[in-house]
């Protein structure tokens, strides 16, 4: 999964990326410090894999992972080419969802590029540019799409039909997640690649000691969990420090979990994510995310196509029962291991093995 960073320039974002992916990458208290992407992967913690691993015999234990993608700061005219402009715009296109890093912080020392710090004028100018960007690409889509379909298919006309209402919604202001997808072309959406089509999740970055976003960043995010807080540059710190020396630093700040593990969750679920593992004697163990309501058929894709492709049945057993029992021998004599079907629902914990 890729997430992309984004924000107005000097929000924090590459502080934030440090501070998830021990990165090291330039900061500094002036626009402009990233142009090119900063790209990490990290590990998505997960206290149940290793617990699961151990119990089935399986080795190593390789955790799910996310890329993140700290971009370029975005100014009032990107989408006609102020700033870093298209590059900006391509880059943030790669990726499947956005955390967009609002400053809330009131460190006099940090300059705004708008003069004065205003967290809901900031968020609201950055996602402008993203509609506008996406009005443009809308309105060439369309026009191509309607050439198409003075010509012909079916598929063509349900497009054209939702890229109206999408042009529509864009001139209101309102994102291109909020028109649903036609049936009869449900591919319309991923053709157009529209920067709002993509979810959101909205980060504070907040002094320290503050542990709630601005309320009015929560209310335009919708509430909960697509909006936490969190002060990248105490993140950043504790990041630098000693994994026991952060623990004690972190309840010394009053931080239960770390700044990871709060965007992970949060983006989880966001996201509507569940983890499935495969736990294999004298093989490796992962665990995996899959959209919540997938099947076993799709976690068979997950773990590799023709896997899928040979799809005989799936054994299917709670991580919790696997560990209490301590093996798959056990578990199996105590009858908790479930045979299911490809249409077989997912369950956020399961591990699973594929037969094919
Ligand atoms: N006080 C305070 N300063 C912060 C915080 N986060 C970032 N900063 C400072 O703000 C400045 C800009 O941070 P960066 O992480 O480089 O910002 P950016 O969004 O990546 O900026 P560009 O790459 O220029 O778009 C740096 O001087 C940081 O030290 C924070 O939580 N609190
Ligand atoms: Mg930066």
């Amino acid at each position: 999964m890729k997430i992309g960073i984004v924000g107005l320039p000097n929000a924090g974002k590459t502080t934030l990326f440090n501070a998830l992916t021990r990165a090291g990458a330039e900061t500094a208290a002036y626009p402009f410090t990233t142009v090119d992407p900063n790209v990490a992967i990290v590990e998505v913690p997960d206290e149940r894999l290793q617990r699961v691993a151990e119990a089935a015999g399986a080795s190593p234990a390789l955790p799910e992972t996310i890329e993140f993608h700290d971009i370029a700061g975005l100014v009032r005219g990107a989408s006609t080419g102020e700033g870093l402009g298209n590059r900006f715009l391509a880059a943030i296109r790669e990726t499947e969802a956005i955390c967009h890093v609002i400053r809330a912080h009131g460190d006099e020392r940090v300059p705004h590029p708008g003069g004065r710090s205003d967290p809901a004028a900031d968020l609201e100018a950055v996602e402008a540019e993203l509609l506008f960007a996406d009005l443009e690409q809308a309105e060439r889509r369309t026009d191509r799409v309607r050439k198409q379909t003075a010509s012909g298919g079916k598929g063509d006309a349900a497009e054209l039909e939702w890229l109206e209402r999408v042009n529509e919604a864009l001139a209101k202001g309102r994102p291109v997640r909020d028109v649903p997808p036609p049936a009869l072309a449900p591919d319309a959406p991923a053709r157009l690649q529209a920067l709002s089509s993509k979810p959101v999740l909205y980060v504070a970055n907040v002094d320290e000691g503050i542990d709630r976003a601005p309320p009015e960043l929560v209310e335009h995010a919708g509430g909960g969990a697509s909006c936490i807080a969190i002060s990248a540059r105490i993140e950043a710190e504790l990041a630098e420090l000693p994994d026991d020396e952060a623990t004690q630093m972190r309840a010394e700040l009053g931080l239960a979990e770390s700044g990871l593990e709060r965007l992970i969750r949060a983006a989880y679920e966001l996201l509507d994510l569940v983890t499935f593992f495969t736990a294999h004697r004298g093989s490796e163990a992962r665990a995996r995310a899959l959209r919540r309501g997938s099947t076993a058929w799709d976690a068979a894709g997950k773990v590799h196509t023709d896997i899928q492709a040979g799809f005989v049945r799936a054994e299917v057993i709670d991580w919790r029962q696997l560990v209490d029992a301590g093996s798959y021998p056990e578990a199996r004599e105590r009858g908790l291991i479930r045979t299911e079907g490809r249409d077989y629902v997912v369950g956020d914990g399961d591990v699973i093995t594929i037969r094919h």
